[in-house]
């Protein structure tokens, strides 16, 4: 599993550039916590993603991710497809496939999300709805997965948090977001309403940038650096999001988001074209906390 991995994060680092490791986010002061939803404590190391237990019970989990490592990455958990067991999901990453950069095994598993883009020394929680059975701890470097069981039994009644803002993602858009988004401490409700999986990657980025200027860095070769005069990569600082989440999953990210203007972007490829979505439509500008940033060119 751990090479297509690599390149998932190859792939990720190519498109969101350096920017997640010279933007040091702040750790949102999340309101999940207090919750009382059941907890998985995933600790980032440069070597592994340490559990805090290997058992959690199904329903909604509150996801804390520890960043360790000296990398901006997320974690998300990843669990087989419908009939398939984890062993097969594993010899489906383990087994090389002819692509376009993004490993053939995250379209067919099911993932059930995560925090993105966690800065290291930082922390961040997002809360996932977990079904029983065999699940997977997984991120953007080379670290091996961590297996966890979930198990089975009548959840207890839960609550869905209170969310600032409901996101629908579609293939290719991103929905929810035109409207007024409030500035500080919030909880989202991301929702994968397409077929393929997504990603929620959000940056803050100068208050005058438009939709022109972003999509002049979207769809720059890789590896390309911007030119004198287009946005760099210290123009986007992160701010969090989900990492991955596959189809018909919601996922709840604690963001803490200060005024001005931000931009959502994901970077799953369409196996179709072999485009990253953003290139696709998949890319959303949007104001937080009115009247801090210009209105949308
Ligand atoms: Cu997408």
């Amino acid at each position: 599993m751990r090479k297509p991995l690599a390149l998932f994060a190859a792939l990720l680092l190519i498109l969101t550039g350096s920017a997640a490791a010279l933007a040091q986010q702040a750790t949102p002061v999340s309101t999940l916590a207090s919750l009382g939803y059941p907890e998985l404590r995933v600790t980032m190391t440069d070597q592994a993603y340490e559990l805090s237990t290997q058992q959690v019970p199904a329903g909604l989990v509150l996801m804390t991710v520890v960043n360790n490592s000296k990398d901006a990455t997320g974690a998300a958990l990843l669990g087989p497809p419908p009939g398939s067991t984890m062993q097969d999901l594993m010899n489906m990453a383990a087994t090389p496939e002819p692509g376009n950069g993004f490993p053939a095994f995250l379209y067919k598993a099911v993932i059930a999300g995560g925090p993105g883009d966690v800065a290291p020394g930082g922390t961040a929680q997002a809360v996932v709805n977990l079904t029983a059975g065999d699940w997977a701890v997984f991120g953007e470097g080379n670290q091996p997965p961590s297996m966890l069981t979930v198990a089975g039994g009548t959840p207890t009644a839960q609550t869905e948090p209170t969310a600032s803002a409901t996101v629908t993602e579609l293939d290719f858009s991103f929905l929810g977001l035109e409207g007024a988004i409030p500035a500080g401490p919030q909880v989202w409700k991301v929702v994968n309403n397409g077929k393929q999986p997504h990603m929620l990657v959000l940056g803050k980025v100068p208050d005058a940038t438009t939709m022109d200027q972003i999509m002049q860095v979207v769809n720059l070769p890789e590896n390309a650096t911007p030119a004198p005069g287009m946005l760099q990569n210290s123009d986007f600082q992160p701010v969090g999001g989900v990492l991955l989440q596959s189809t018909g999953t919601t996922v709840w990210p604690a963001l803490d988001l200060a005024p001005g203007r931000y931009v959502a972007l994901c970077f799953v490829t369409d196996p179709a074209t072999g485009k990253p979505h953003a290139m696709e439509g998949m890319v959303t500008l949007f104001n937080v906390g009115g009247g801090a940033a210009t209105p949308a060119a």
